[in-house]
């Protein structure tokens, strides 16, 4: 239904992505799409790049009035660096650096210049997909649904986060964090460790909690393999660069523990069936329970390390050591946002999915009208049957 395409390198002109399959009559600004760009940009750690750049989303289809048509929306984010770039001649880069696409790419499409693969699998090409996930993000918000993030560990470092304190007060604690940990004394810690990298010239990965509150239970299906949203939301959030292994609510440590002591015993409040816990992260049968839905992002210590690895000349056959590329040392505070977005992109299109229709017009009442997990949604035969 809804589907999305970025093109653009790292430091050529301009990043741009189309978005086709939203619907028509959401209100969407290059201001709202912005503030979702300037989150990606900040956070300790993060490459002397963001110093150069201003992200800002140039929409120039599929929004009119304000408001989406229904038509594929294109957008464009320029890149600022681009101009120190143009022009230049660039000296060849012949020694891949291990963990990053540079080797990989240039087996698969015969490069006999590594930066062909470097410009298009730099993260730079998260921008692109940060506005599109804005744009579901409003989508999604006209159904009072509502994603944030925060991090759960970097390095060794992990948060103590008191369960009673809500989701949304995590997000907020989270923003004022130069890591973006709502835990003070964790993100002390973290930032201290950070540091400790940088002045060992090394890089350092973590764990990020990505949180959907208020989506209605019923999206995604047993059905189908493909259609587990479970599985959608772990595959879209595994291809974010750098990001190698995502949890669905206490998978791991479920993994662990007797079936008794895991799953979320249901229990009655008047006519609401309610869960005891969310230890499965919102999700049975790949389908939401309508409790929160709760994933975690692992990221990998960024390939680009100021020390060098061993590697091979690929221009001489030599072993040799890589060169350092400018980079971030620590990207997982900003990278909150991009799971945020690829978790708003797959939500849009299961919700769009569910309620059928090609305007926010048609959708609301369809939405209104959803079954929820209350006994008089429920009526059961309760006779005997045969197959
Ligand atoms: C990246 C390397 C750095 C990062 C970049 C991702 O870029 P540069 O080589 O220009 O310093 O800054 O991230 C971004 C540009 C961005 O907008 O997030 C890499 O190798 O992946």
């Amino acid at each position: 239904m809804l589907r999305f395409l970025t093109a653009g390198e790292s430091h050529g002109p301009q990043l741009t992505a189309i978005l086709d399959g939203m619907v028509a009559g959401v209100a969407v600004s290059s201001a709202d799409i912005d503030r979702d760009l300037a989150k990606r940009q900040v956070g300790y750690g993060a490459s002397p790049r963001m110093k150069i750049e201003r992200d800002h989303a140039q929409i120039t289809g599929g929004v009119m009035g304000g408001h989406t048509t229904g038509a594929p929306i294109a957008l464009t984010i320029d890149n600022l660096d681009h101009e120190k770039w143009k022009d230049r001649d660039i000296a060849p880069m012949t020694v891949p650096r291990p963990g990053h696409a540079d080797l990989t790419g240039a087996i698969k499409y015969g490069y006999r210049e590594l930066r062909l693969a470097l410009e298009r699998a730099s993260a730079r090409e998260t921008a692109a997909r940060v506005a599109v996930g804005a744009i579901c993000r409003k989508y999604l918000h006209e159904f009072g649904i509502v994603i944030g993030s925060y991090v759960v560990s970097i390095g060794s470092v992990e948060a103590k986060i008191d369960s009673e304190i809500n989701y949304l007060d995590r997000f907020a604690q989270a923003d004022q964090s130069e890591v973006r940990c709502p835990d003070p004394i964790a993100a002390e810690q973290m930032h201290a460790e950070i540091r400790a990298t940088m002045e060992a010239k090394d890089t350092l990965g973590g764990i990020t909690e990505v949180v959907a509150l208020n989506v209605p239970p019923g999206l995604g299906s047993h059905v189908q393999w493909d259609r587990r949203l479970s599985a959608r939301l772990m595959g879209a959030l595994s291809s974010v660069p750098a990001m190698k292994g995502v949890e669905i609510g206490a998978a791991f440590e479920n993994a662990r523990q007797r079936g008794t002591q895991v799953h979320d015993e249901i229990l009655r409040e008047g006519d609401r069936l309610v869960r005891a816990t969310n230890r499965s992260g919102g999700f049975e049968g790949g389908i939401t329970t309508g409790e929160p839905i709760v994933l975690h992002g692992a990221m990998k210590p960024i390939a680009t390390t100021l020390n060098p690895l061993r590697s091979v000349d690929l221009a001489t056959g030599e072993e040799t050591h890589t060169n350092y590329e400018r980079s971030d040392f620590c990207p997982v505070p900003r990278a909150g946002v991009i799971l945020e977005a690829m978790t708003a992109f797959v939500l849009a299109d299961a919700l769009i999915e569910k309620l059928g229709g090609d305007s926010l017009a048609e959708m609301k009442p369809r939405f209104a009208q959803l079954r929820q997990a209350r006994l008089e949604d429920l009526s059961m035969d309760n006779v005997k049957w045969k197959f």
